[in-house]
């Protein structure tokens, strides 16, 4: 995550600073711009001003840090103020320092420097314009959209419960109404946040016009590096489209055969409620429903976990033992002490789980409501490897710490968790006996329904907010652009008619709390690039999803150098350390799927597929 998560560890703790200039409080910078408006500054005083910038930043930054991770493990409304007060600070501090940058546009410099003074554009994620009152008002918004989405409840059966509740029913249930329930209890949390949202993108697009882009829009584009880049997520959607779109048509023939076609129809979009997840982003839950035939030789995780004792420290604790096993350092002591594993019974936590670097060193933790389950082992690996990233660039100076972009900081966990094979489970002590060859089809089922059913929802999550935020979707069409966006990437409808207040975009987290998506479809596709790279360069030859790089120590070492050099070089530069690649690119996806693709293509000949 940016900022305050994996982005808090972009202002790293600077260590001797021996040539600053006198720019160390806004007010001295503002004499000595006033003074040295009429002449080029000189790259020395660029390089000054960038090194005082980190340290301001850095300062800054630990205070911030430590505000957010309070109020995210104790949401109150005073947190929720102490959190605002220090956004806004953070926010004046850093478009402060955005704008004094731009008298060194015209400074000739090596590339490295000209990096930094284009990341102090990227920092925040909504940028406020010169204006205090919009500063704080900007960061009250921030706050409570957060807070109303931590703290939100619904009813269930006649009784008060949280998103874990209504998670769990969406996950279990196989009843249609009990599933609308939950899932329609869940999107009236959402209902109140509509009007602030929309002032908040009123206000952040004022400070991103006034930083030199379009709207917010053009600035979360723009940390990408890239000249299309939303040009370049649709080549890659394209590549592995044809596979959503096999898996997808038989998900729905599967539903239909278990509902009938009163809850579904066979051609049409499937409606959202049915697939195991609340936002239908990853359908892993409904494997019971889609999966082929005669399934006998798999096992199921979660039964696994929970027959072997496991709880969350002992889940993080397998993810801790894997990264050692490539060569990377151990967890420090303070990551066990200070981390939330599992949601306090008595206060009101932030549960969507996160992981921070709070001194841009060693101070890295996580929070996760975690439950012992199969897909909470595969999240406690990604949120793990935000914290491997972490530490891994540490030694980069402030500006340089952070992803090589947002979709390598999310796939380095995911990564991992795809050498959570059979044959490692078994090296572990999870499971008694490796699955045989007629498994791979329910096993890479299983996989498909959590990675492949992922791919349109990691798209659209961004195409709906880069319309809202160019002004193409203005509040009024809001919802009805979601739906829209919804049904022509995933094939997916809400499975009633949405209330004129509905603001369902809001019932998923990185809406209210303005986190990008993007990165998440890019970490989709890199995570499986990885993957296969790590894999052949095991010499591993079956099939991929086969393959675990458990305890190999050159594969490790050449994915921690890739991690090291954090943002100090272009993402190419950092993918083909890994990778030996300039490109992302989908094919590992197709690969790694191949032999269900086939067996999907299979069972649809007879069926009409698409909606
Ligand atoms: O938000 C997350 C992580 C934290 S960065 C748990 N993910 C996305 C989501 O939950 O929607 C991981 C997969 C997609
Ligand atoms: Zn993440």
């Amino acid at each position: 995550m940016r900022n305050m998560k994996s982005g808090l560890s972009k202002l790293a703790i600077l260590t001797a600073a021996s040539m600053v200039m006198a720019a160390c409080s806004p007010a001295t910078n503002d004499a000595r711009v006033a003074v040295q408006a009429e002449r080029t500054p000189t790259l020395a005083e660029a390089q000054a001003f960038i090194l005082d910038a980190e340290k301001q930043l850095d300062a800054e930054g630990l205070a911030y840090g430590r505000a957010l991770w309070v109020q995210a493990n104790f949401v109150t409304t005073d947190t929720n103020q102490l959190a605002a007060s220090a956004d806004e600070k953070f926010t004046l501090l850093t478009v402060d320092l955005a704008t004094k940058a731009k008298r060194f546009n015209d400074v000739e410099m090596p590339a490295e420097l000209r990096r930094k003074f284009n990341k102090l554009k990227f920092l925040l994620d909504l940028p406020a314009p010169q204006n205090k009152e919009r500063t704080a008002e900007l960061a009250t918004i921030k706050a409570n959209l957060g807070a109303t989405y931590a703290t939100g409840k619904l009813t269930l059966d006649g009784k008060e419960a949280t998103l874990g509740d209504a998670s769990d029913v969406l996950a279990r249930e196989r009843d249609p109404a009990k599933l609308l329930e939950a899932w329609n209890g869940w999107r009236e949390v959402s209902v109140p946040m509509k009007d602030q949202y929309a002032r908040m993108v009123e206000i952040a697009n004022e400070g991103a016009i006034e930083m030199g882009f379009d709207d917010i829009g053009g600035m979360w584009r723009g940390q990408y590096e890239m000249e299309d880049f939303a040009g370049e997520a649709d080549r890659l959607w394209g590549q592995v489209k044809p596979l959503y779109d096999s898996l997808h048509c038989h998900v729905r023939a599967k539903l239909n055969e278990n509902y009938g076609d009163e809850v579904v129809s066979k051609t049409e979009a499937i409606p959202a409620h049915l697939l195991g997840n609340m936002w239908a982003q990853s359908w892993g839950n409904i494997y019971d429903m889609v999966k082929p035939e005669g399934d006998a030789k798999t096992f199921d995780l979660t039964e696994r976990l929970v027959a072997n004792g496991y709880d969350a420290r002992k889940m993080a604790g397998a993810a801790d033992d894997f990264f050692q096993s490539l060569g990377f350092e151990p967890l420090p002591d303070t990551f066990w002490e200070r981390s939330l594993f599992v949601k306090p019974r008595d206060r009101e936590v932030q549960c969507h789980a996160s992981a921070w670097n709070l001194d841009a060193k060693d101070d890295i933790r996580i929070k996760m409501c975690t439950k012992v389950n199969g897909e909470d082992f595969a999240t406690m690996h990604h949120e793990v490897g935000h914290n491997i990233y972490q530490r891994a660039y540490k030694h980069q100076s402030g500006l340089d710490q952070g992803g090589a972009h947002g979709g390598f900081h999310e796939a380095i966990g995911d990564m991992i968790a795809l050498s959570i094979t059979p044959e490692y489970l078994k090296t572990i002590g999870l499971i008694d006996e490796v699955p045989s060859a007629d498994a791979d089809i329910p096993l890479l089922m299983k996989q498909a329904l959590e990675k492949v059913a992922f791919l349109p929802f990691g798209l659209m999550v961004d195409q709906w907010r880069w319309k809202v935020f160019s002004g193409e979707v203005t509040p009024a069409g809001y919802n009805d652009a979601w739906w829209q966006l919804r049904e022509k990437y995933q094939g997916v409808k809400a499975p009633n008619e949405r209330p004129a207040d509905a603001f369902d975009p809001g019932a998923k987290y990185h809406i209210p709390n303005n986190t990008s998506y993007t990165r998440y479809f890019l970490a989709h596709i890199l995570q499986f690039q990885f993957h296969q790279t790590a894999c052949e360069d095991a010499g591993w030859e079956g099939p991929l999803h086969r393959c675990s790089i458990y305890g190999n120590k050159e594969v490790g070492a050449k994915f921690k150098a890739m991690q090291e050099l954090g943002s100090s070089k272009p993402w190419p530069d950092a993918l083909e350390v890994f990778t030996g690649t300039r490109e992302m690119n989908g094919s590992s996806v197709v690969a790694y799927f191949a032999p269900l693709k086939e067996w999907l293509d299979e069972q649809n000949k007879n069926r009409s597929c698409g909606w």
